[in-house]
This record gives structure tokens, C-alpha cells and sequence, in this order.
């Protein structure tokens, strides 16, 4: 019941909320982030050289199905999947961005924002461009200089520096994110919210316990982040299978959310910083079902460090991947639609 009214409220409080100066002043008594992964621009066959064919190795959205999401499922957050080598082709500090790939994006940003919602811009690169880690902290501010500049005067884009850093040192992630972060305000967007994710897939399960190649952990490393405008929100990923990784439909215990996420929680806490769950997902079963209402509800019960949450994955090719949330044929959305937005 605890999370029905909370999403309830969110659902009519979506398309009021705007982002102002300071994520502190901000703060609710209810989650500000209701939503869900949306993946297709960032898909790429093994088998293909970057940047890959369009309608061949990726795709873009169904925009209806923003407006079912909108309007039937209390969402407002909608977390769009990208890549920098599509965006923003040959080098980082290329400032001609594809003329196709970001008319696709200003569309499916201009669309989402639109409506009221969030447009959370994530590049999912892992901290590499063309598969290699980027070594150049200024090339990495260039691109989001670039980007940022288009999206500048958007109240409801936030910016998420790269999502899925993984085999890389912890100092890198921190030094990557740090760039970003100047980037983008650099660009003048000076009041959006922007998200940075950890090492190790900023698994939550891993924030306190798991080491990037330099045997730092996020918990010591990322908080020292610095944000002039002071909207920074820690965005980390939760998956409810047995290794916590996301490539598993079962769920070992429907308490597994609430142990997992418990230190990231008193991190949060102990450094006065506020937390996203950029993804999170359990497969159809009753122990899944009862696993991610469980922590649903524990963060709404911490909804003074965690503003929110959402759901992977939808899109318009994840109709065969098991937590698939696409309207209306998606494996999870029949099951999973409804307890998001309004659960008993
Ligand atoms: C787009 O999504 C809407 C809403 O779910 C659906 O009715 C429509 O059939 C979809 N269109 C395509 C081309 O898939
Ligand atoms: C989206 O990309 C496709 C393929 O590159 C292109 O044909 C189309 O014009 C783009 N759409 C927009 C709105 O830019
Ligand atoms: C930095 O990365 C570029 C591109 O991957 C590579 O060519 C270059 O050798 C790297 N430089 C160093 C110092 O690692
Ligand atoms: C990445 O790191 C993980 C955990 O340390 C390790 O199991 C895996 O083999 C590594 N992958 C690559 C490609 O190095
Ligand atoms: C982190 O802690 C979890 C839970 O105690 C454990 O499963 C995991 O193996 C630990 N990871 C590391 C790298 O210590
Ligand atoms: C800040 O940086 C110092 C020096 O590297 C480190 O000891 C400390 O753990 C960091 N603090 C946080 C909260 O990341
Ligand atoms: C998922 O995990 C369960 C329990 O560990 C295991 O029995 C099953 O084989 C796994 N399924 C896949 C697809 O990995
Ligand atoms: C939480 O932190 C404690 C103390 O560092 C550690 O023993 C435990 O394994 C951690 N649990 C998880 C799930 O990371
Ligand atoms: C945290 C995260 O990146 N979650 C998922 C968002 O969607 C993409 C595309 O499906 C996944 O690869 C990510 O794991």
C-alpha cells in the first residue's frame, strides 16, 4: 500500500516537476523518478563495426509508447540508451554530431519532454569510444560539451556521464564522471539534473564491496564528485536474480533487494548524497513479483536518499527479453506494468 500512493502521487505529479538549482532543495516526501530503461539506439551485432546500420543493428522508438507509459502507468522518467560513436562519429572532440542519429534523439527527447517527463541521455559505453577505454578526461568534456549544448535550455533532460563502466579503474571512473560533469555545465546546462554511475556496472549489491583494477571501491572513490550547480544524483543498477547481474529470470529470495541495497543506503546517507535506481528487473514468478515489491517499497521507505526507480527494459525490439515492459506484448508487462504503477 506504501508504494501505491507513492506512485499514485508521482503519476499526478508528473509533468509539474521541473528541475530547479539544487537536488537538495528538491526533495519530496515521494519518489520524483517513476520509469523505465528504453533500449534500441544502442543495440550493435557482435558481428558489425561501429557505428552499425540503422533498422540493421539498431533502432529507435515507438513514440505511442511513451504515451502509454505517460498516461497509464504513472511513468515520468524515461531513460534513453545510447551510443557516443552514433552520436558523435570519429573522435570525441568531433563537434558535427550525425545529423540522422540526433535528429532521432531530439525527437524522442523533445516527445518525452513534451509530455512532462524525464529524458535521461545515457551513452552505454562503459567508459570506452570504438572499444577502447577513453584515456583523454578533456576529449570525454568535449563530447559532452557538444551534447549538452543541444539540450541546455531543456529543464527536463538530465544527463547521465556513461552508464556500464566495468574492467577499468575505479580513479578512471571517478576522473571520467568528474569530466563529464564540467562538460555539461560547461555547455550552459546549468540546471538539469546529471547522473553518474560506478565501476563495476554501479551494481548497488557492489558499491561498498566491489573493486575496479585499482582496488578501490566506488564507496571510497566516487564520493568526491564536485557539481557546481549541485544536482548530482548517483544512479546504480539492482537486478533481483541470484548473481544480481540482470541475465537471470529467477529471484533466490523476495528479500533480496533490501539486503542488497543496504550499504549503498548508509553510503548515501553517510555522505549526504541522493541515489537513482537506473534499472532494476526480476522475471514473472511469484517470488520475483514479491521480490521487487519489497524493494520498491524499501526505497520508498528511503525516499529521503533514493528519488527513485526504473524498470528494465522496454523497446521496441525487447519484446523476446524476459523483463521486457513494451507495450502491450512485452514478456513483463502484463505482470509487471501493473505493480509499478499501482500495486496492493
Ligand atoms: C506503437 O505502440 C502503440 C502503443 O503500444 C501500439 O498501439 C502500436 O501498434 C505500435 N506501433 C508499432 C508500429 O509497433
Ligand atoms: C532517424 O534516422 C533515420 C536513419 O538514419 C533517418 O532516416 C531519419 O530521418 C531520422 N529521423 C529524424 C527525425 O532525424
Ligand atoms: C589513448 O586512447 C587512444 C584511442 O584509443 C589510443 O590511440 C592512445 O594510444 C591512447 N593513449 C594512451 C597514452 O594510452
Ligand atoms: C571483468 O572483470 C570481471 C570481474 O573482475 C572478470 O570476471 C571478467 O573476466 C573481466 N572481463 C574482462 C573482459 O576482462
Ligand atoms: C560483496 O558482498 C556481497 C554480499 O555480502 C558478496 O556476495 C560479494 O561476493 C562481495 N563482493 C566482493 C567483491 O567482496
Ligand atoms: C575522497 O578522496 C580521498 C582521497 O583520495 C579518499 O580518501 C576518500 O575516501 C574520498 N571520499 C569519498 C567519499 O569518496
Ligand atoms: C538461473 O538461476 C537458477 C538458480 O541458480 C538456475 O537454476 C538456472 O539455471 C539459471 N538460469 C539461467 C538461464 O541462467
Ligand atoms: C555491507 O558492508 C559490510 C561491512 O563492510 C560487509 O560485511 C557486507 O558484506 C556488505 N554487504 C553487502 C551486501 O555488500
Ligand atoms: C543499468 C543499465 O544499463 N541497465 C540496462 C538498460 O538497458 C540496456 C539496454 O537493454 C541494458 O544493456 C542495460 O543493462
Amino acid at each position: 500500500m506504501l508504494f501505491t500512493s507513492i506512485l499514485l502521487a508521482i503519476g499526478l505529479a508528473a509533468g509539474t516537476t521541473v528541475a530547479t538549482s539544487s537536488a537538495k532543495d528538491k526533495r519530496t516526501d515521494k519518489f520524483q523518478f517513476v520509469g523505465v530503461n528504453l533500449s534500441g539506439p544502442e543495440l550493435q551485432a557482435s558481428t558489425t563495426a561501429l557505428p552499425g546500420v540503422y533498422s540493421t543493428d539498431y533502432t529507435w522508438f515507438n513514440l505511442s509508447t511513451i504515451d502509454v507509459f505517460v498516461s497509464q502507468r504513472a511513468m515520468n522518467s524515461f531513460r534513453i540508451n545510447i551510443l557516443m560513436e552514433r552520436l558523435v562519429p570519429g573522435s570525441l572532440t568531433n563537434s558535427a554530431m550525425d545529423p540522422d542519429y540526433l535528429g532521432n534523439l531530439t525527437e524522442t527527447v523533445e516527445y518525452i519532454t513534451g509530455k512532462g517527463a524525464y529524458a535521461i541521455i545515457t551513452p552505454m559505453n562503459g567508459g570506452r569510444y570504438y572499444g577502447s577505454v577513453i584515456n583523454s578526461t578533456s576529449d570525454f568534456e568535449g563530447f559532452w560539451r557538444t551534447v549538452a549544448g543541444v539540450f541546455k535550455d531543456n529543464q527536463l533532460v538530465m544527463f547521465n556521464a556513461n552508464s556500464g563502466y566495468h574492467n577499468i579503474s575505479t580513479q578512471q571512473v571517478v576522473d571520467l564522471n568528474q569530466a563529464a560533469i564540467n562538460g555539461i555545465r560547461a555547455a550552459g546546462a546549468t540546471s538539469q539534473y546529471i547522473t553518474v554511475e560506478g565501476n563495476d556496472h554501479s551494481l548497488a549489491g557492489l558499491w561498498t564491496n566491489g573493486t575496479g583494477s585499482d582496488g578501490l571501491t566506488n564507496a571510497h572513490a566516487m564520493g568526491n564528485l564536485t557539481d557546481s550547480s549541485d544536482s548530482l544524483v548517483y544512479q546504480m543498477s539492482s537486478y533481483l536474480d541470484p548473481l544480481g547481474t540482470g541475465f537471470n529470470g529467477t529471484c533466490a529470495s523476495t528479500t533480496l533487494g533490501p539486503e542488497r541495497l543496504a550499504n549503498a543506503t548508509a553510503w548515501l546517507q553517510a555522505h549526504n548524497k541522493f541515489g537513482i535506481i537506473g534499472a532494476y528487473a526480476g522475471g514473472v514468478s511469484w517470488q520475483c513479483t514479491a521480490a521487487v515489491i519489497t524493494m520498491l517499497n524499501y526505497l520508498a521507505e528511503n525516499d529521503e536518499f533514493w528519488l527513485g526507480a526504473l524498470w528494465w527494459t522496454a523497446g521496441p525490439w525487447e519484446g523476446e527479453d524476459m523483463f521486457s515492459l513494451e507495450p502491450t506484448t512485452g514478456a513483463a508487462y502484463s505482470t509487471y506494468a501493473p505493480i509499478i504503477k499501482n500495486h496492493d
